[in-house]
């Protein structure tokens, strides 16, 4: 299988609630590798811009504020199948059909605060990963 690299985002509400620690434990566990990460409180024009493809969505402007009402910790997540195995740890979009064990399952209240993003795809991870992070500050395999 191949090593890919993915965006995780621990959302305002997780970061508010304390637990990027259990959050991050979930990725060890599971074989992820953090290899950058940065805290940041972004801007509208930043949160606008990461979530671009959702402009013409009823729920746009809600996501962006959401995304705006605090910090967030955003990583880089290397390991093999690493898209899809981060979205299988973090669960369905709404917190009350998501599995069970997963991320949102356990730290998300609501559709709109649920605790973490992650790429959907490996093209959109390669765009995320630019989007917040310059070559020089991922570590290296
Ligand atoms: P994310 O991009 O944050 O990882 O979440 P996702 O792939 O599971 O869901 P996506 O469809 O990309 O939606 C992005 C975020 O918008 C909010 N949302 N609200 N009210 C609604 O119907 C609705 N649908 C989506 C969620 O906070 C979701 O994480
Ligand atoms: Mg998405």
């Amino acid at each position: 299988m191949a090593i890919e690299r993915t965006i995780s985002i621990i959302k305002p509400d997780a970061v508010a609630k304390n637990v990027i620690g259990q959050i991050y434990s979930r990725f060890e566990a599971a074989g992820l590798k953090v290899v950058a990460a940065k805290m940041k409180h972004l801007s509208r024009k930043e949160a606008e811009g990461f979530y671009a493809v959702h402009r013409e969505r009823p729920f746009f402007n809600a996501l962006v504020e959401f995304m705006i009402s605090g910090p967030v910790m955003i990583q880089v997540l290397e390991g093999e199948n690493a898209v899809l195995k981060n979205r299988e740890l973090m669960g369905a979009t709404n917190p009350k059909d998501a599995a069970p064990g997963t991320i949102r399952a356990d730290f998300a209240e609501s559709i709109d605060a649920n605790a973490v993003h992650g790429s959907d795809s490996l093209e959109n991870a390669a765009i995320e990963i630019a989007y917040f992070f310059a070559a020089t500050e991922v570590s290296a395999r």
